[in-house]
């Protein structure tokens, strides 16, 4: 089925290709991380307008500045509690203060739910206030950029049927900010992305983000700041040397996801490297919106995949990926020990039943061996994967019905065999009764190697075997919590779930893949 699928797409698309390889060659230096040469480095002048989300960040961010290479730079800031834009658009003080001075950038902050609610409530008075003031700001000279804000905690008490969490008011916030550069041509400051991100992946600190349910504490402060100083000093946050009242680890941590959000998904079907079938996958949409494939500009594209998506792509040719994406990775190539060590961090797993390490036998250099009596690795904790679209995948060897490659402790197997025939299945499904595990008719305990997944992209769940898509179904919440996983081994360790065979490259993502 590969086969076929990938001779349709090469037999129709193999002009295109070969003028993207052509100019490939061209573009391959093109390099999109941050400016860093100290003679390019240059103090700025910057003026905010917004509210209480922009006043209360201000200390940190003068703070930030000051520490950083550009402390000659001059911040000021018109941000009375409560602002919206367009009461800003209508003031003297606010539209004084733009034309007063030689600005090299003017941050717009809208009040907070606005660009959440339908257009007569709230986006179109957003957007018609971001095009008058833009147009004062161009006038002046200056750049305009949008500090896309983050939901609040628990979505909007006002509006529940609109924002019901935190991660929907999230959504509509980057939709209706990135509407609104779209209109005025304006830079987006993505600082509601990186507190998705910590929320996403670290909720517990996601929650201590606030000083209630809309303001940021110093830790909200301090993530925001160092987004705000990458966008505007086009400059790399984890060289500041500066902690401000946190934790060393903390202050780490949230640089760290101030540069993340910078980063394009560039391994579009998640398989650790960068290569043609990449490339396939971005010509195949070529001039289309496409949100899967449109990297670039990052975070969140352009709405069009083009030569500039192409380029960022081709920058990461035959490079390590380091996708943020990506939440838990066990490559399985160690060599002996009890541990499974996690490439994106500190989740490793440990390795019970005295299973064996096959250093020169998994399909991505080592896999692991298990018996299929009881061997079988535990990993720790990670993020919920009900609560965002998620991918996962491993590469799986031998087995027999019944028996398990994924589980979480407790709940459902992720991805196994079916008891009577060996097709990849999944229990992983929505709450509620009349809701099945979803089964394939595709065998997956042939023998052979197989790559299979299971991604949720908030809609619909979808096995693949072998990048194919072999079952898929509607489903569009699941029975998920944060918890810690089996590999090769049942979710209660019965006997008869464990995985005879070998298991290679168990790969988490939050974001639902194209394989
Ligand atoms: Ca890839
Ligand atoms: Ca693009
Ligand atoms: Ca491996």
């Amino acid at each position: 089925m590969k086969t076929t699928k990938s001779k349709i797409r090469c037999g129709g698309m193999l002009t295109i290709l070969v003028l993207a390889l052509g100019l490939a060659v061209e573009v391959a230096k093109t390099d999109f991380t941050f400016s860093e040469s100290p003679v390019e480095r240059k103090q700025l002048r910057v003026l905010f307008i917004g509210n209480s989300i922009t006043n209360r960040i201000q200390n940190t961010l003068d703070r930030v500045i000051q520490a950083s290479p550009y402390s000659e730079s001059t911040f000021e800031y018109v941000a009375p509690d409560g602002a919206t834009l367009q009461a800003h658009m209508y003031s003297e003080n606010t539209m004084s203060k733009i034309r007063s001075s030689d600005w090299d950038f003017v941050v717009l902050q809208e009040f907070s739910n606005r660009p959440t609610l339908p257009n007569g409530r709230g986006r179109s008075p957003f957007y018609e206030a971001v095009a008058n003031l833009s147009e004062a700001i161009k006038e002046s000279g200056a750049q305009v950029v949008l500090y896309m804000t983050w939901g609040r905690r628990d979505g909007d008490p006002q509006y529940p049927q609109i924002s019901p969490d935190y991660e929907t008011m999230q959504q509509l916030l980057i939709e209706g900010y990135r509407e609104a550069a779209r209109q005025v041509d304006a830079i987006i400051a993505p600082v509601g992305v990186a507190w998705q991100r910590v929320r996403r992946n670290k909720p517990e600190l996601g929650r201590q983000l606030y000083s209630d349910t809309i303001h940021p504490s110093y830790k909200g402060a301090f993530l925001t700041a160092c987004v705000l100083y990458a966008t505007l000093f086009d400059a790399d946050p984890t060289e500041l040397a500066f902690n401000d009242s946190l934790s060393a680890e903390e202050a780490a941590y949230f640089r760290s996801i101030a540069k993340e959000v910078f980063i394009p998904f560039v391994d579009l079907n998640g398989d650790g490297i960068v290569d043609i079938d990449d490339l396939l996958m971005l010509i195949e949409h070529w001039v289309q919106d496409e949100p899967s494939v449109d990297i670039a500009p990052p975070p969140f594209g352009d709405g069009i995949v083009d030569v500039q998506d192409l380029e960022v792509l081709m920058s990461y040719w035959g490079q390590p990926v380091d996708d943020p994406t990506l939440i838990a990775h066990w490559a399985l190539d160690e060599t002996e020990g009890m541990i499974a060590y996690d490439s994106t961090g500190t989740n490793f797993a440990f390795v019970i039943g005295g299973a064996v390490w096959q250093p020169s036998g998994g399909q991505v250099d080592g896999a692991i061996q298990l018996d299929g009596v009881d061997d079988c690795a535990i990993t720790g904790s990670i993020p919920n994967p009900a609560e965002r679209p998620f991918s996962v995948f491993a590469w799986v060897k031998g087995g027999a019905p019944g028996q398990a490659v994924l589980s979480q402790m407790g709940r459902a197997r992720w991805l196994c065999a079916d008891p009577s025939e060996g097709n990849l299945m999944t229990e992983l499904k929505a709450a509620g009764r009349g809701v099945n595990e979803l089964l394939s008719q595709t065998i997956i305990t042939d023998g052979n190697w197989h790559r299979i997944g299971l991604v949720w992209d908030g809609s619909h769940r979808t096995l693949y075997v072998d990048d194919v898509a072999v079952a898929e179904d509607a489903q569009d919440n699941l029975q998920g919590l944060e918890n810690g996983l089996y590999i090769g081994a049942g979710s209660a360790m019965e006997p008869g779930t464990f995985w005879f065979g070998l298991i290679d490259d168990v790969r988490i993502y939050n974001r639902a893949v194209t394989p």
